[in-house]
Formats: structure tokens, C-alpha cells, sequence
């Protein structure tokens, strides 16, 4: 059994995924709460090994001793809880703090990957150009409506920055280069102020330099 938790991510992407794969947030969770850890780079996400960790062939993965287990989301709460760090002890600052976890992924990430899908990965179907409007309209919306809640705090809850700001960074850190938050200022602001923090920049810097090194085989 490996003594250092492991992250399993693919030791190549295409140049425009670089700086964007979701490996960053466990890399990310780890550098803040101290977690030293290790990479398993892999080729093929879709073979068998890797569907009986990850049963959509994707990545990360993450192994910690006996625990083998998937979803970005739930590795970087499982990291900061046995840590004891980004988590608040208290149980309704807690339980607030997964809250925007859960909204990160589940209400504002949905609308940043259509974008996505829509402009990069669909860019040559017919759809793609006659959607855009409506899906960057979709996006606005959710945007306007996250920066609304945000208010003039430095971070979601207050001056406290919680897995819930690692996670929504790291969301809203993939419209990076599409303009977008062009028109969220204080979204923006936000975005810069996570990804200034050491522990991303380490994490960022860790997660490009894997593509400096040849392709796991
Ligand atoms: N909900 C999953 C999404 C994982 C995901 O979309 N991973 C991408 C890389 S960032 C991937 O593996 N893409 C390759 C594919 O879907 O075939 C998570 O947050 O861990």
C-alpha cells in the first residue's frame, strides 16, 4: 500500500485542457491542508483497471490506503475532513460550507461545462454557432445570480475561505480565456484572490509541469 494518498490523473491532454483539469482540486485541497501527496499518471481512462476506479473513465481518481474513490467534488471533502482544515468544526458554519460545494458543482458547473461542450468540443457541429447566445445567456443568469450572493465578501461565508470557495474557483476558474467574467467583476475578483492563494499556484504549477514530462505508457 502506498504511504502517501495518490491522484490518479492522465499524464497528457491536448494543449487547450491544460490549466484545466479537474486533478487540480484534489492537487489544490492537499497543498492547503498540507496532504502530502503522490500522481499515478495513466494513458487510458476507459480501460477496465481504470472503470474500477473511476466507473466513468475519468479522472481524478484518488487512493488513500484502503480507500479507492472518484467525483473531484467528494475526494477534496474527503481530503479537507481528515484534515480537520477549510471545514469549519462548527456544524452550521459546516454544513454551509458544503452547501456551496454542492452548488459549485451542481448549480453554477452544469452552465460553465455547456459552454464548454458548445464552443470547443461541438465547435464544428451545425448547433454550436446558432447556440452560443443561448448559452452564454443561461450562464449570465447563474453568474448574476452567484454574484449577487457573494456581495461584497472576500469569500462565500465571509472571511473565511471554505471548501465551498475552493471548489466555486476552481468552476469558475475554467471560463478562464472566454471573456465571460469580463462582466462579473467582482466574480472576477474573487477568481483572481483564490488562484493567488500559494496552494494553487503550487497545485497549478505541479498539475503543467506533468505535461513537461513524457506521456505515462
Ligand atoms: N464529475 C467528475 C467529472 C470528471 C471529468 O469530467 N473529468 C474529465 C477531465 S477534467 C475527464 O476525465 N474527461 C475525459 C472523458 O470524459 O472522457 C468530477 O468532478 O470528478
Amino acid at each position: 500500500m502506498p504511504d502517501k494518498p495518490q491522484i490518479i490523473t492522465f499524464g497528457w491532454v491536448p494543449e487547450f485542457a491544460r490549466g484545466f483539469v479537474r486533478d487540480i482540486r484534489p492537487r489544490w485541497a492537499c497543498e492547503e491542508v498540507g496532504q502530502p501527496y503522490e500522481t499515478v499518471l495513466i494513458a487510458d481512462a476507459k480501460g477496465p483497471e481504470h472503470r474500477r476506479l473511476q466507473p466513468f473513465g475519468q479522472v481524478p481518481a484518488y487512493r488513500d490506503g484502503a480507500l479507492e474513490m472518484f467525483e473531484s467534488g467528494a475526494i477534496v471533502l474527503h481530503i479537507c475532513e481528515k484534515a480537520g482544515k477549510l471545514i469549519p468544526a462548527d456544524p452550521v458554519a459546516r454544513a454551509r460550507a458544503i452547501q456551496w460545494l454542492v452548488a459549485a458543482l451542481n448549480s453554477v458547473e452544469p452552465w460553465v461545462a455547456a459552454l464548454a461542450v458548445n464552443d470547443l468540443f461541438e465547435a464544428d457541429q451545425p448547433w454550436s454557432a446558432t447556440r452560443h447566445d443561448k448559452v452564454v445567456a443561461d450562464l449570465d443568469g447563474r453568474l448574476a445570480d452567484l454574484e449577487t450572493a457573494l456581495g461584497d465578501r472576500q469569500w462565500l461565508e465571509g472571511d473565511e475561505f471554505t471548501i465551498g470557495d475552493l471548489m466555486m474557483v476552481s468552476v469558475l476558474g475554467q471560463l478562464r480565456g472566454t471573456g465571460v467574467l469580463d462582466r462579473f467583476p467582482r466574480l472576477a475578483a474573487y477568481v483572481a484572490r483564490g488562484e493567488a492563494r500559494p496552494a494553487h499556484r503550487k497545485a497549478m504549477a505541479d498539475h503543467l509541469a506533468t505535461f513537461d514530462r513524457p506521456a505515462a505508457a
